[in-house]
Order: C-alpha cells, then structure tokens, then sequence
C-alpha cells in the first residue's frame, strides 16, 4: 500500500495495517538541511522561491521517508499581499508593522482571494504533487481567530487579551473581520486543493486562550462556512484546546488534531467513531532518548481502536529535535502493527 493509498483508507475508516505518519512543522530548524539552505535569505525569500520551498518541504520525505509532506508556507503569507509590514524575524518570529487598531480598519482590509497573490504557492505544489506521486499532500491555512490575533496583537500573543478586548469593545468590527478572514482562508485553501493538494489543515494556534462559549459565539460560525465549501479531507488542529473539542465537534470537520492536554481515549470519547483523530505524542520527548520515544509512542498506539487516526505530536516540533530521536519515532510507527 502506498502513502496515499494508507491515507484515503484511514479517511474511509477502512482496517489498514499501521497509522500513516507525518508532524507538524516537520519542514524546519531542527533539520541541519534546512539550516544550511536558510543562510542569508528571509523567510519570505524562501517561500515565495518555489524551487528553495519545494526542497524544504521535501527535506523530511528524504531523510525519513514519512508518509505526508506539507507544503513549505506559512498561515501569514496572506499578509504579505494585505501590505501590513509582515516581517518573520529570526529567533523571534512574526512581526506585524501595522496592526489593526481601529476598528473602522476593518472596513478597508485588502481581501487576498484569487490566485494572483500567492502564484509561489500554486507553483511549489504543482512541483511537489509531481515529485512525490504516492504520498500524501497537505495544504493548509490559519483559522479566523489566529489570524486575527495576529493582525490585531501584531505578534505572536502570549494570552490574546487584547483580541478579545476588540472583540468585546467592537463587537460588530470583529464579527466582520473574522468574516473576511474566512474569505481570505476559503479563498487560499481552494487555492492549494486546484494545485493538488490531498488534505487540507486549519491551524487555530490561539484557540486555547478562548472559552467554549466564546468560540462557539465568535469563532464556530466563521470556521463552518470555511469548512461547508471544501471537499477535500480536512482536520482541524486547535492548539491547547481539549476544553473545546465538544464545541469543535460542530464544525463538521473530518478529523481533529489533538494536543498533549488530553489523552486520545478521552478525545476518541469526545467525538465518536466517526471522526479521524490525528496526534499526540509530546515532541519534548524528540529530546531525550531512543527508548523514551519508543515507550512514549507505544502507549499511545496502544489506545488506538480505530483506524481512524494519523500519528503526529501534539504541537510542532522543537528545533532542538535529536535527529536520532526523530529516526526512532518514524520507524516505530511505520513498523507497529494493529492488533485490532
Ligand atoms: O513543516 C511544516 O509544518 C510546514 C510549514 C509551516 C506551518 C504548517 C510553517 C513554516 N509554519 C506553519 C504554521 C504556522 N505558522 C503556525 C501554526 C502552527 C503552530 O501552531 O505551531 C503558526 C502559529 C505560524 C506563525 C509563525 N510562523 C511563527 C510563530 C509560531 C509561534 O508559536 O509563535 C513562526 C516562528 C513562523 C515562521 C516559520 N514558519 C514556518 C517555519 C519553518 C518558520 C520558522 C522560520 C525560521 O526561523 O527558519
């Protein structure tokens, strides 16, 4: 069975042998390949060089041979085109020069909807898809909320507390936003499944700062809308977000990724058997030794009762990633067997 083929039976619910594996931010500065091409160039010099992007995003397929590669990108490239002096430092990551700070802003935002502003994007997956016919390829893009919290935080955001002061101060201005970031997001998923992606991933890095009323009332009817017009697989991964999962539930995606504050049993309850489950093996443990990732990735295949489920961590991978430790993870998953 080939990568792809592991992949459409894990969507189908059919019995398959192993789970297919792939993580998050497997394209990046734990992999020494990766350093090596990065010297002197900005992060926006590399993804929007669709041959430099195409190469990274193939980095880990070489060296690991895992089942999935995801497009090198970013869930911020849209405000590279919406002119709001995007810079992704290194070391200290994103930095908006023009956040929103008013909300009369939000009436002029630039829409980023059609093809023309990401031709990068729309190259590097066609020569990928070309590359690596039998894997899988995911696309992907940020939700409504941390797209947001981004333009109105201007960086990365340790709480989103002043997100949610716009949101309770400008009520209207804030619905109206994430209504347009679903457009933009809408608009920049379809981009990526025209190009040939499989799979589709909606990133809400900061969901976990939000209480399930308030992502029901502000963020559920954005991310719907999103999901109602793509019919490729799509999962949704929520960063710190097990309180959630009941009101994620609704959004009527195909899969949820989990994170390390709940257990996949407990997820598993959560969602019924119907649902994909993706995650969640701690990446701290990518630090410590062979046998610790071995003994860490066992008890979590051991919960898995149904086929239904992608091995992946429970949030990106961390730069100080042993590449040993990485090794010893790819191949305990790619030779566990089911017993079910
Ligand atoms: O391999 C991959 O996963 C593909 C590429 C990818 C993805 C899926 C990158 C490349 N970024 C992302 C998603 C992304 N970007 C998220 C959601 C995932 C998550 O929650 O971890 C977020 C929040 C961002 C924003 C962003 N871009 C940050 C801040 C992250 C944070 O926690 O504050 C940073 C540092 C970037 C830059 C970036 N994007 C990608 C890479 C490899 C890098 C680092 C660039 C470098 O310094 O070399």
């Amino acid at each position: 069975m080939t990568s792809r083929e592991l992949f459409i039976s894990v969507f189908k619910g059919k019995d398959i042998e192993r789970p297919p594996i792939w993580f998050m931010r497997q394209a990046g500065r734990y992999l020494p390949e990766y350093m090596a091409l990065r010297k002197g160039k900005t992060f926006e010099q590399m993804v929007m060089n669709p041959e430099l992007a195409v190469e990274i995003t193939l980095q880990p397929i070489i060296r690991f041979d895992l089942d999935a590669a995801i497009i090198f990108s970013d869930i911020l490239i849209p405000f590279y085109s919406m002119k709001r002096g995007l810079e992704i430092k290194s070391g200290i990551g994103p930095i908006l020069q023009y956040p929103i700070v008013h909300p009369e802003e939000v009436d002029d935002l630039y829409l980023p909807i059609s093809g023309k502003n990401f031709p990068y994007l729309i190259e590097s997956i066609k020569m990928v898809r070309e590359k690596i016919p039998d894997k899988w390829l995911i696309g992907f893009a940020g939700s409504p909320f941390t797209l947001a919290s981004y333009l109105i935080e201007g960086k990365s955001t340790r709480n989103a507390l002043a997100t949610k002061v716009f949101a309770y101060r400008y009520p209207d201005a804030f619905a109206k936003l994430l209504d347009k970031l679903a457009s933009i997001v809408t608009s920049q998923l379809l981009i990526q499944i025209n190009a040939g992606v499989d799979m589709i991933q909606i990133f809400d890095s900061w969901a976990g700062f939000l209480s399930p009323s308030q992502y029901s009332e502000w963020v559920l009817p954005p991310l719907t809308k999103i999901l109602k017009k793509i019919d490729v697989p799509k999962i949704i991964y929520a960063r710190g977000s097990s309180h959630l999962l009941p009101v994620l539930k609704k959004c009527n995606a195909d899969g949820y990724g989990i994170d390390g504050t709940i257990s996949l049993q407990d997820a598993r309850a959560i969602v019924g058997d119907g649902k994909l489950l993706q995650g969640n093996l701690d990446p701290a443990l990518l630090q410590t030794s062979p046998s610790l990732v071995r003994a860490g990735l066992t008890k979590i295949l051991a919960q898995v009762q149904n086929p239904r489920y992608i091995f992946n961590l429970s949030q990106g991978i961390d730069r100080n990633s042993s590449i040993e430790c990485v090794t010893e993870m790819v191949n305990a998953v790619k030779g566990w067997r089911y017993s079910f």
